[in-house]
């Protein structure tokens, strides 16, 4: 079942994977505008923050935008093939599953959230703030 599962996502990820990125070059939306001290602290924040996906995955693109949308320059690590990323995925989170935020606290310890739904909650709720002055297109 489980293989069922993976090898559907993944037929439709090749299969789709060019509509995908170009509906999200498309689609890309307007970035909110910080304050300028404001945007260095977020920006500083998202430092500790890495997206761990995949460039076809519809999940990971949904949580792309988001960050697009609130302005997180959040590192992207691709976890696709097996390699570095993935195993660290692996390890750390312990699936090799995508979206995963890894978030990473002052004392050094990490959580591993997975689920776009979940993740772009989170982002929402810590980044969403009212130091936005407008957006831009
Ligand atoms: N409900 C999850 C679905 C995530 C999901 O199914 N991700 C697929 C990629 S599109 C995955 O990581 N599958 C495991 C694999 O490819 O090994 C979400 O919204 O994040």
């Amino acid at each position: 079942m489980k293989f069922l599962i993976r090898s559907f996502f993944k037929t439709l990820r090749v299969v789709l994977g060019p509509v995908i990125l170009l509906k999200e070059r498309l689609s890309r939306p307007a970035g909110l505008v910080r304050a300028q001290d404001a945007q260095i602290s977020v920006d500083k924040q998202c430092e500790s923050l890495a997206l761990y996906q995949y460039k076809t995955c519809p999940f990971c693109m949904k949580v792309r935008q988001e960050m697009r949308r609130l302005s997180l320059p959040i590192q992207r690590l691709d976890a696709q093939a097996e390699g570095l990323n993935r195993e660290a995925l692996r390890q750390g989170g312990g699936l090799a599953k995508v979206p995963c935020l890894k978030i990473t606290d002052a004392a050094g310890s990490s959580q591993w959230l997975y689920d776009s739904d979940k993740i772009t909650a989170y982002l929402r709720g810590r980044f969403a703030d009212s130091s936005v002055s407008s957006v831009q297109a």
